[in-house]
């Protein structure tokens, strides 16, 4: 059997069954995708909860496994060729895990370039301008005077979301057939109510959108992938 040991974060966390990927993660947007993604492949796995504070992401031991210290992380104890894969990156683990599984990841190069064309949207559009948004509207508005951050991110994120809602009309998912793209763009739209921006940034307003994070979590695998690992426990 595969031995973890070698991976210095399980001395932090340890690993109770070394068969199974191992995902280090907090249910936050970036987590929750890789969660969402594991419930849905169906694929065998071990959640720790690792939170977003230093003492977390900026120990020793999670540097030693992804030192950009954010999560979510994993170890595929049964890598692409048998052996351990450490590996960060949601964008990157999704399309990892999509590959591993054989599932939600297109039927052809053609459909598998539109998933990566929304997804990269997601990594670089929507994650980032939303995680600004937040930054700027929720945790520092009361210490940033100036209204123009505020401003830029809300006008970004009417903007991003009115591209989603136009891509949106008359489809159930935005690349197709249900796939790694709705799991990272979904948990991040779900984001604007943690920030208290819904109304801000106009989504009442998106019904193509709304409606599409609505038929994202009636999912029942979604529905226990947003919460791995559990926030409290
Ligand atoms: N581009 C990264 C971003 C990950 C990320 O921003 N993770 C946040 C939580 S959503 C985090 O770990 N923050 C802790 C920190 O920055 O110290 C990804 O998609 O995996």
């Amino acid at each position: 059997m595969t031995d973890l040991s070698d991976f210095f974060v399980t001395k932090r966390w340890p690993v109770e069954d070394p068969a199974k990927l191992q995902l280090f993660s907090f249910p936050t947007p970036n987590g929750r995708k890789v969660g969402v993604a594991l419930e849905e492949m169906g694929l065998p796995y071990e959640a720790h909860r690792v939170t977003v504070s230093d003492a977390d992401v900026k120990s020793p031991e999670f540097l030693s496994l992804n030192p950009n210290n954010k999560i979510p992380a994993i170890i595929d104890p049964d890598g692409p060729d048998g052996a351990p894969l450490a590996l960060w990156e949601s964008g990157a683990i999704l399309i990892y895990l999509a590959e591993k599984s054989g599932k939600f990841y297109g039927n052809s190069n053609r459909e598998r370039a539109i998933i990566n064309q929304w997804l990269m949207w997601q990594m670089g559009g929507l994650g980032p301008m939303l995680g600004q948004l937040g930054f700027f509207v929720k945790f520092a508005s009361s210490k940033v005077e100036d209204p123009l951050p505020r401003e830029r991110f809300i006008a970004e994120a009417k903007r991003l979301l009115a591209v989603l809602d136009g891509a949106l009309e008359g489809k159930d998912w935005v690349a197709g057939d249900y796939s790694i793209a709705d799991m990272a763009i979904v948990p991040w739209l779900m984001g604007l109510e943690f920030y208290g921006a819904e109304e801000l940034v106009g989504l009442p307003d998106c019904k193509n959108v709304t409606a599409y994070i609505a038929r994202f979590q009636a999912r029942p695998a979604v529905q226990t992938g947003l919460n791995v690992p559990p926030r409290e426990g």
